[in-house]
């Protein structure tokens, strides 16, 4: 079906509505209420520069992270709104330590809601794209207030999953498992419209996005494929680009669009890696293969992660699916160009 393109996103929500029977209305009401929420922290942070909401509030969150005021501004939005909505039997944020109960007296619903409220938030005061990224699991347990069961499932189990982009043009990009699509927010007349219908990602890209500082700390495996992309072999159009910019969904959405591998591996700093499952990585998974690519942890698919805890770590690449695809085998000692002798980290690849 040609879908129209500058289609608001509560239109868009009622036509996939009708295509999909089977998905029931209750988390369209929450994709409103996330485009709702992200309007409100779209409004602070492209004035972050004028109001006095920059900074720290001089508290640190669970991982020892100082909170930026935004960042607990857009956790109390997102909460209170999505908490309020009666869909939600719990929700589960970067911010807080344990789950987070819906709002007192509200119905108990049928949905989870993980969440990053502002990821990227450190690069705030220096104007570089930042982002909310969010997961939507079915309930397991039967009744009542949810509990932490609720939240921790693996990513196959999401009903939707996406991120809003706020920057220079803020933009939601969601999937609910038919495709992902792409809305730019239009300030004059406060909407997300329909920009980009069915991303597909490249199967291959020519860009890598990773930390180089970490390369003294990584496994030989992860320097080994690093020293190969950045190698001169004109076959594969090596060597790759490198772009990074330190802010995940600002990464990712780039390599989404032109293609390309996003690396966060795991190192003798970061043993599990640095990213989380719940909202960081199962979320940006689902996405990446609902567009054609691909999310591992070096070994499994990023979807069938069971975490065991709310702020659990894994390793991630994440992008295009030849590109991760590649990855792995590097990582697993098969790929051919491991035979050659150039191969050892540091030899130019
Ligand atoms: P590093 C931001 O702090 C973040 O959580 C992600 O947005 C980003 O991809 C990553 O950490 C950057 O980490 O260690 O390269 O600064």
């Amino acid at each position: 079906m040609e879908l129209k393109t500058a289609l608001p996103l509560s239109q868009f929500i009622l036509q996939q509505e009708d295509q999909h029977p089977e998905a029931s209305g209750e988390f369209t009401d929450l994709l409103m209420e996330i485009a709702l929420a992200a309007k409100m922290i779209n409004r602070l942070v492209v004035r972050a520069g004028l109001v006095d909401i920059i900074g720290e509030t001089g508290e640190e969150n669970v991982h020892g992270e100082r909170v930026q005021r935004l960042d607990r501004y857009a956790h109390e939005t997102l909460h209170r709104l999505l908490g309020s909505t009666g869909q939600l039997a719990v929700l589960a944020s970067e911010e807080d330590e344990g789950i987070v109960p819906v709002l007192q007296g509200r119905r108990q619903g049928n949905y989870v809601v993980n969440f990053d409220p502002l990821d990227g938030s450190s690069n705030i005061g220096a104007n570089v794209n930042i982002g909310t990224i969010f997961s939507i699991l079915p309930r397991i347990t039967r009744e009542g207030n949810g509990t932490m069961l609720d939240c921790l499932q693996p990513g196959q189990r999401q009903v939707a999953a996406g991120y809003v982009m706020y920057g220079s043009s803020t933009m939601l990009v969601y999937t609910t498992g038919s495709g992902v699509h792409g809305f730019t927010y239009e300030p004059s007349i406060g909407e997300f419209l329909l920009s980009e219908p069915n991303i597909r990602t490249p199967a291959r890209g020519h860009i890598y996005s990773t930390n180089e500082g970490n390369y003294t700390f990584w496994s030989d495996e992860v320097r080994r494929y690093v020293d190969w992309l950045k190698s001169e072999d004109a076959t594969n159009r090596h060597p790759y680009t490198g772009r990074y910019v330190g802010s995940l969904v600002a990464d990712f959405h780039r390599n989404l669009l032109y293609g390309g591998i996003f690396l966060y591996p795991a190192s003798r700093r970061t043993p599990n890696g640095k990213l989380r499952v719940l909202y960081e990585a199962a979320p940006l998974a689902f996405v990446a293969e609902q567009a054609g690519g691909a999310a591992s942890d070096g070994l499994r698919r990023i979807m069938d992660i069971a975490p065991t805890s709310l702020h659990e770590r894994t390793p991630l690449f994440l992008g295009s699916i030849k590109d991760v695809r590649e990855c792995e085998e590097f990582l697993q000692g098969r790929h051919p160009a491991l035979a050659s002798p150039r191969s050892e980290p540091g030899g130019g690849g």
